[in-house]
């Protein structure tokens, strides 16, 4: 090789290491449906792994948050993906329920009611949620849990009774089964519209989170919030197949390392945000209060009852993953 050779070869390299080669690099862009408001820390997370696999991918893979169902709706989107007018979305994992049971077990209450049990349960969940979505081509990536659920109320609540014929707003078809148990009537209602039943009388209670409480401006409608800490649901992140297997094995690396971290991270935050959440009820003049006794048991009984039933619906597959939890405490 003579020297004039040798530089050409060398300064080839340099090109290529910088991943100039002559042909207009390829970049990918993809749109990512979200369902709650920019500002939730569910979406600041999001934002956060899409900047990772920005810079990750040297630009790439550009990733296009659209929150608050601004680009599909939260019961739009695992369609979007599936279809492929979108490539990766969020969605709240327990909103699939109709789909499949198993979905569902993040919403039973009182069985994962700590961040450390409901990553246990995620833990012991995770391959069977895997491979349900993998049969509709879908890719999961991350989940992160909410904060824990309590009920919010207009009038303060001595136990279940108080609800009697109360519309609830429900976010899940096992919500609206525990709101039934209650004997109340649930009206199924999208974070994204929240603000809006509250405020035309469309529901006069909620179950949900210090977050989507904080969120949704509740202390304008609403005095009360029992912190009963009754299970923690949690988001997914998920990708169509198709679109993760068409980019390159570094890139695919990029998605699937920021993934991890989002997860971390994500869990981490809702956690940290807690207390931050509960106080901005209370600063905005919401009375937040524990669950008296009596709604407590109220609600456990539910939590009994709610837990036989999904494990009697998913069959094997799900009494596996109740038993792996339980051993995993
Ligand atoms: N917020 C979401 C789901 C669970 C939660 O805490 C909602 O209320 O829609």
């Amino acid at each position: 090789m003579t020297a004039s050779h040798r530089i050409l070869k060398a300064l080839a390299g340099t090109l290529a290491a910088l991943g100039i080669t002559g042909a207009a690099q390829a970049q990918t862009t993809w749109d990512m449906p979200t369902p709650y408001p920019i500002n939730n820390f569910h979406t600041e997370n999001v934002q956060q792994f899409a900047n990772d696999i920005a810079q990750a991918s040297g630009g790439k893979l550009k990733i296009t948050v659209h929150p608050n169902g601004s680009l599909y709706k939260a019961n739009e989107i695992k369609r979007a993906v599936q279809g492929g007018q979108a490539q990766i979305g969020e969605l709240l994992l327990s909103s699939l329920a109709n789909e499949d049971q198993l979905y569902a077990l993040d919403t039973v209450p009182f069985l994962a009611t700590s961040y450390a049990d409901s990553m246990k349960l995620w833990q012991a969940s995770r391959a069977a949620v895997e491979a349900r979505l993998a049969k509709n081509g879908l890719k999961l990536l991350y989940s992160v849990a909410w904060p824990p659920q309590g009920i919010y109320s207009k009038t303060a609540l001595t136990s279940m009774a108080d609800l009697k014929g109360i519309k609830i707003r429900s976010y899940s078809p096992t919500v609206a089964r525990m709101i039934e148990l209650m004997g109340a009537q649930p009206v199924t209602v999208q974070a994204a519209d929240l603000t809006q039943a509250l405020s035309t009388g469309v529901v006069s209670a909620n179950l949900t989170s210090s977050a989507t409480g904080y969120d949704s401006k509740s202390w304008e409608q609403l005095d009360y919030y029992f912190d009963v800490q009754a299970w923690l649901p949690k988001n997914i992140v998920f990708v169509s197949k198709k679109a993760f297997d068409a980019l390159d094995p570094a890139t695919q690396q990029a998605v699937m390392k920021a993934a991890a971290a989002a997860e971390t991270r994500g869990w981490k935050l809702s956690e940290e945000k807690t207390a931050w959440y509960v106080a901005q009820l209370k600063a905005n003049g919401m009375k937040v209060l524990p669950a008296s006794d009596a709604l407590r048991a109220d609600f456990v009984k539910i939590g009994d009852r709610m837990t036989t039933e999904w494990a009697e619906k998913v069959g094997a597959d799900g009494q596996k993953i109740l038993d792996t939890y339980r051993k995993s405490k």
